[in-house]
């Protein structure tokens, strides 16, 4: 006789089958496999997935506009885990929606982007189900999370991202753009500061295509949430403008489904739809505590926990038939059916809007469009010079109007960034005027940041601007943008003391360090108005992230026929000029505004018959990358005697200017003054220069004896 599975379990028999309707085997599938990838991981959070299974899977069975046979077709709604440490929520997701794998194309490959045997070695090394989801690595994660608060930012850009290009593309009765964004958060995600600059500009901007799934389930890591948040969320959000909606219970498939078709149904401001749920549920032992998020069960509260699920104890990575094709008639069918009519109507589109198409073709693959840099500027030779930060809003207004999506903006300080595109038609990109190039992110810097990686995960070329010191407000997302590999330009002026009277508070020290310090990371500081430009030109041909350093006050443009052309920029370094006479004695090594100072102290030191080089060094990353033969003929080993100056941290410019030669660089931070008087307070001229080459010159002599 066989017996229900339910009755089974309540006679004590061995259960065989999971019991429940498709849909509760197909949510429980979710949760079984989080459990049992973080069991056999010995690590991992199989909380989230348990909790909010039902919703996520609400969400993607029936809602999600996503073709898993095409997961990078560009239409897709995207989903954010911005609770990355759930990651196997979303690899579960992945494998029981037969989401293909895509090559670096986008095209889809013969191999499920997640596997089941992927899923058994979670965490493992080179799988592609990790710890938290990775962006590049697993096809179908949209975005790479994890720290707290990032998803929930980048969705804001991806946000701004699809309304911009619809106000680009879109034609009368040609709606080629057209998705919504959805994110799965957590307690920390909105505990974390992060969240409530990108919920406030969210709100500001209206983006009634952004919909935030808020896991309510009062435990973090340290235990209750009563320990440290109090507020009334749903209440912070209407005050931010978004609409609020509650579903009491995450079990609760029908009133999830309710919360989303309202989101749809929104069109004046972003959704916060905020689920109770109660973590690792059904595991009786653990609810409610602290223990369940962090740790693997173990194999007794493994098998309770399934038992309760109505699942057979024993069984593991169980995928139980009808689960994956239930998944297939919901995201699979639909998604297949808008992706081949949303193809067709791109057909119509590219026959009527040609230059349109071709536009969004190229965006699409990260080419530049032909010709956009015939604008871009040269300075004549000027002795009292030009702030880089005023060369580089000249680079922009011609490069602004040569390609299209390349859009940006400042937090609030876009007259000192120069960072505004003045272009006729540019515009300011708000809620009424969602064409707008010009993005105001207002005082709030770690969403600027976060934001700008979802524009450049959309496909725009996006750039921000503040001052290099607050830079630090910006760590995580900078990081992040070189982790994923985008192609975000961060530009940051008033790169240093010489910034003057504001202070040690806006005076970078650090900065230049941290950021270098960042693989992947290319930071680039130049010495004039024409290393600026071909800064510019160098990073815009980067397909990765890259630091563009300012200065504020204006530094001599160099004359290039004495000097070497300023295209040895895009080398890292390069020699500017030797001294006349033999090979030199004394290097002297700078970048940005340090660079007139080794000029000047070269030509004090020939006078007094020592012949030095002068290397400018703008970019410490662009040089590593050059054949050590190049490197050589920069920096002779045989030449020791050696002078390094920035205006900035010494720590790395050890490593040029070698074991024994000498450092002109700030050990502690600067002062509030006029620039005349902090530059020479902390030893920055061209006569410290000179004194400290020829200290160098009489070491090199000793140790030669
Ligand atoms: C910026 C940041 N800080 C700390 C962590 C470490 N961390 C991982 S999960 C978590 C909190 C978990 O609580 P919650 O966000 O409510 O998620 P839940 O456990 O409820 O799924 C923390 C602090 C992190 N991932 N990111
Ligand atoms: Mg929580």
């Amino acid at each position: 006789m066989s017996l229900e599975p339910a009755e089974a379990a309540a006679r004590g028999a061995p259960m065989t089958t999971p019991a429940g309707d498709i849909d509760t085997v197909a949510i429980n599938t979710i949760r079984t496999l989080a459990i049992d990838a973080v069991e056999k991981a010995d690590s991992g959070h199989a909380g989230l997935p348990m909790g909010m299974a039902p919703v996520a899977y609400t969400l993607w069975r029936r809602f999600l506009r996503y073709d898993p046979e095409a997961p990078v077709w560009p239409n897709r709604d995207r989903f954010v885990l911005s609770a990355g440490h759930g990651s196997m929520l979303l690899y579960a997701l992945l494998f029981l929606s037969g989401v293909k794998a895509a090559d670096a194309e986008g095209r889809a490959l013969d191999r499920p982007a997640v596997s089941l045997d992927d899923i058994r070695a979670f965490r493992q090394l080179g799988s592609v189900c990790p710890g938290h989801p990775e962006y590049g690595l697993t096809t179908g994660v949209e975005v790479t999370t994890g720290p707290l608060g990032q998803g929930v930012g980048n969705s804001v850009g991806m946000a701004i991202a699809e309304r911009w290009l619809e106000a680009l593309f879109n034609r009368p009765g040609h709606p080629i753009v057209d998705y919504d964004i959805y994110v799965i958060c957590s307690d920390g995600d909105l505990m974390e500061g992060v969240s409530g600059e990108a919920a406030s500009l969210a709100g500001h901007l209206k983006l009634s295509n952004l919909c935030w799934i808020y896991d309510d389930n009062q435990v973090s890591i340290e235990g209750s949430t009563a320990l440290a948040f109090s507020e009334d969320v749903s209440r912070r959000f209407e005050g931010y403008g978004w609409a609020t909606r509650q579903v009491d219970d995450a079990n609760d498939c029908e009133a999830v489904a309710a919360a989303i078709e309202a989101f749809r149904a929104t069109s004046d401001r972003p959704t916060l739809i905020r689920v109770r749920s109660v973590i690792g549920y059904g595991s009786p032992h653990k609810q409610g505590t602290s223990k369940i998020h962090s740790d693997p069960l173990g194999a007794e509260e493994v098998k309770l926990t399934k038992q309760a699920y109505g699942w057979p104890p024993d069984a593991q990575f169980l995928v139980p038939q009808g689960a994956r094709e239930r998944m297939a008639s919901g995201i699979g069918e639909r998604g297949r059916q808008l992706r081949q009519a949303w193809d067709a109507a791109m057909g119509r589109y590219a026959e009527a809007f040609p230059t349109e198409a071709a536009m969004l073709r190229q965006m699409g693959s990260r080419e530049l469009p032909d010709r956009w840099d015939e604008g871009l500027p040269t300075f004549a030779t000027d002795a009292k010079g030009v702030a880089t930060r005023e060369a580089s809003a000249k680079v922009l207004a011609a490069i602004g109007p040569a390609i299209p999506w390349l859009m940006g903006g400042s937090a609030d300080l876009s007259p000192s960034t120069k960072t505004h595109l003045d272009f006729d038609g540019a515009g300011e990109f708000e809620a009424a005027t969602y064409g707008g190039r010009n993005l105001h992110f207002g005082v709030r810097e770690h969403v600027m940041g976060a934001a700008a990686n979802g524009l450049a995960l959309s496909g725009l070329r996006p750039y921000t601007g503040t001052f290099l010191a607050f830079s630090d407000y910006m760590r995580e997302p900078i990081r992040l943008a070189a982790l994923m590999r985008l192609p975000v330009i961060f530009i940051f002026s008033h790169d240093s003391i010489g910034l003057g009277q504001d202070g040690p508070t806006h005076q970078p020290i650090e900065q230049l360090a941290a950021l270098r310090a960042t693989p992947g990371l290319t930071v680039i500081r130049p010495c004039d108005a024409n290393e600026t430009v071909e800064a510019w030109r160098t990073i815009l041909k980067l397909r990765t992230p890259a630091c563009l350093i300012l200065t504020r006050q204006a530094l001599p443009t160099l004359d290039r026929g004495r000097f070497a052309a300023a295209d040895g920029l895009a080398r890292g370094a390069y020699v500017l000029g030797d001294a006349a006479g033999g090979e030199p004695q004394v290097i002297l090594i700078a970048s940005g505004s340090e660079v007139s100072l080794c000029i000047a102290a070269q030509a004090q030191l020939a006078e007094e018959g020592v012949r030095a080089r002068v290397v400018s060094m703008p970019s410490f990353e662009l040089f590593e990358a050059q054949a050590v033969e190049y490197r050589q003929a920069v920096l002779p080993s045989a030449i020791t005697a050696r002078v390094a100056v920035e205006a900035a941290s010494p720590l790395g410019w050890d490593r040029y200017a070698g074991p024994d030669g000498a450092i002109i660089a700030m050990r502690g931070f600067g002062a509030s003054a006029p620039i005349a008087d902090v530059m020479p307070h902390f030893g920055f001229t061209a006569d410290h220069v000179r004194q400290a080459a020829l200290a160098q010159l009489n070491k090199a002599r000793e140790s030669a004896r």
